[in-house]
């Protein structure tokens, strides 16, 4: 078992049966210029995640831990897309429609893919979803079933909406949830900090919150032990 400091206590888990999530770190969300940006939002907010995550991502492939990407989007006729969530947004630039990077949140446009900094390599799970959380109308149960995974260290965008979704979804079903505080980024400071509070609070009662720095701490001593 590794453990990490942690709020609200010390984290402990065991690597060979632990993912890290990638949450929706796509060209849409992520890039100036394209769908994030177009609901009025200031994407460099989003985009302090990047180096933080980049750092996760390496010390967790070469600690040989499960990795996991997923990326919010529908299928090009729209018919995994409930007629309320297209109702959303901003009216001139909303799913499906033409943006800056190809259709906005359709699957196999340039923008619903996951930013180059951070690109899936070979071996590793992209988990496509048509909703908020990872677990709705996907197939991550399933994978992380046949894994014996039992815990997530989770990162990505944005904290209070797909993040806060999939960790809730994922803690009702009895994964232990750690939530890398620099490596999950909101729109809205605000939302970023209140985001994080309710997860660790009342004792975790979603999970619990690290720094990066510790959990690439935690990764590179699996990752000695392992080449030892
Ligand atoms: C949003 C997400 N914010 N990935 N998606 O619409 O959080």
């Amino acid at each position: 078992m590794t453990e990490i400091p942690a709020t609200p206590s010390p984290f402990t888990f065991d690597p060979t049966t632990t993912a890290l999530v990638l949450i929706d770190m796509q060209r849409d969300f992520l890039l100036p210029g394209g769908f994030g940006e177009s609901l009025g939002n200031d994407v460099a907010l989003l985009r302090t995640v990047i180096d933080p995550l980049a750092g996760v991502l390496a010390a967790a492939r070469a600690a040989g831990i499960t990795v996991i990407h997923t990326r919010e989007g529908h299928l090009p006729d729209l018919s995994d897309c409930p007629p309320s969530k297209l109702r959303r947004g901003n009216p001139s630039q909303r799913i499906g429609d033409q943006g800056r990077f190809g259709r906005i949140l359709i699957r196999g446009e340039y923008g619903h893919d996951i930013i180059d900094e951070l690109a899936p390599i070979d071996g590793e799970i992209v988990i496509d979803k048509p909703g908020k959380g990872a677990f709705y109308a996907t197939e991550l149960a399933a994978v992380l079933h046949r894994q014996s995974i039992t815990t997530l260290l989770v990162t990505g965008v944005t904290t209070e909406v797909c993040v806060h979704t999939t960790v809730r979804e994922a803690n009702d079903r009895g994964y232990e949830c750690l939530v890398i505080a620099d490596c999950v980024g909101s729109y809205f400071p605000e939302f970023q900090r209140v985001g994080l509070s309710m997860i660790s609070a009342q004792g975790a009662i979603f999970g619990w919150v690290a720094d990066s720095a510790a959990v690439i701490a935690a990764l590179d001593t699996t990752t000695a032990t392992v080449t030892a």
